[in-house]
């Protein structure tokens, strides 16, 4: 087979039992979608050449996570030249933050981010103090509008969104539009900030505008060490907990998922992406173990990759919000509940779009595992 079949990573994966971090090559063969890895410290193969159909090639690049036969691996460098030449090269991460005047539209531009190509990799809905604002702005601090501007990022929450793809510095901003949305909309009718924007401050959204920038900017919303950035946004009170399944994330049917709860009159109080250790998914769903028959291949769906962690309110929240979704098994629910959210995006009974709280008891804890134990 030639060099030009296969893609090379360095893989790191925690093994729990151990309590060490293991270091794999991983080989990924694009003839056949099969995968191979050897264990780099004990110098033999640990998965022999194996086809593995759940792994696509757009999730092969530095920095991502991807769930090999129920690992978590952290891919985090290419294994050879030919492979950072032809994945690395052109993978930029940008920040992508959705402003205040626009956070009722993050169904939409999350679709808009995923049709031009874009991976969403870290997602967080925030609501920035008055300091956070001026640090994340200090370059603007001279500036007539500051005030204004400083005002406006702190009226309600943001969602800050860490995008990866070809050139996604300028891609993003290119799709983002002139900053001023009046402007954009004769200039550049179909970009985010046209569409979604008012004037020159309520402007939708935000784009690093270099990839030093965007360093920056990521670390203050993601910071990779120590500090844990802006404060989520979750209530805790008169809501339900829904988690759009990793399946849906992959597919790309966030922002469809997002509008339809949005255009049902139901509030979304804080979001935010996480990439469930096994473990973590085992204790989430606790409660299912020896009752529900399933329980091993749910776990084994919550861990497959990002999933994204809604809070939702409303009065009545968890009743509501479970009569939306629907019925568990989307053959189902497309015969007696088409309008609900598994009858529309659901494709089995493991991959059925989303998790809702079963028991209006356990709406508040499940609420709180996402947003207070996994987000510290
Ligand atoms: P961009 O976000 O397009 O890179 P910057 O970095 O010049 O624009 O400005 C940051 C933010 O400050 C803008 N997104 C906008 O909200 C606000 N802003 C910029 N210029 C003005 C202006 N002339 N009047 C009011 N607000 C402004």
């Amino acid at each position: 087979m030639s060099e030009e079949d296969r893609y090379v990573f360095t893989a790191e994966w925690y093994d729990p039992n151990a309590a060490l971090q293991r270091r794999y090559q991983l080989i990924y063969y694009t003839k056949d979608g099969s995968v191979e890895m050897y264990d780099l410290k004990n110098h033999r193969v640990f998965l022999k050449r194996t086809k593995y159909e759940e792994l696509h090639k757009e999730d092969l690049y530095v920095g991502n996570k991807i769930n090999v036969f129920s690992r978590l691996l952290h891919l985090v460098d290419y294994g050879d030249q030919y492979t950072a030449r032809k994945i690395g090269s052109k993978k930029e991460k940008t920040l992508a933050m959705i402003k205040p005047d626009a956070v009722m539209k993050m169904g939409s531009i999350i679709e808009a981010i995923f049709d031009t190509g874009f991976i969403i990799t870290k997602a967080k809905m925030v609501q920035l103090s008055r300091k956070e604002a001026m640090d994340f702005y200090s370059e603007h601090q001279s500036k007539s509008f500051f005030t204004d501007l400083i005002n406006f990022m702190t009226s309600g929450p943001i969602i800050a969104l860490e995008v990866i793809g070809d050139d996604a510095v300028s891609s993003w901003r290119k799709l983002l539009g002139p900053t001023n949305s009046c402007l954009a909309r004769s200039e550049s009718p179909g970009s985010i900030r046209a569409r979604f924007g008012t004037d020159g401050t309520k402007n939708a959204a935000h784009g690093s505008d270099s990839i030093a920038s965007a360093a920056r900017e990521l670390e203050f919303f993601f910071p990779s060490s120590g500090g844990r950035g802006p404060k989520n946004t979750a209530r805790f009170t008169d809501c339900t907990c829904c988690i759009i399944k990793p399946h849906a994330v992959s597919e790309g049917l966030t922002g469809k998922i997002l509008n339809e709860i949005l255009s049902a009159g139901f509030d979304i109080s804080a979001m935010q992406m996480f990439t469930m250790e096994k473990a973590n998914a085992e204790e989430f769903f606790e409660i299912y173990k020896g009752v529900v028959a399933d329980y091993n291949e749910m776990v084994a769906e919550l861990c497959s990759g990002p999933c994204v962690a809604l809070e939702v309110c409303q009065t009545d929240a968890p009743q509501r919000f479970r009569e939306f979704c629907g019925p568990a098994d989307p053959e189902i629910a497309r015969h007696l509940r088409p309008k609900t959210l598994r009858a529309k995006f659901g494709k089995t009974k493991m991959k059925n779009a989303v998790h809702c709280t079963d028991l209006p008891e356990d709406a508040a804890l499940e609420v709180q595992y996402f947003f207070k134990i996994l987000d510290s």
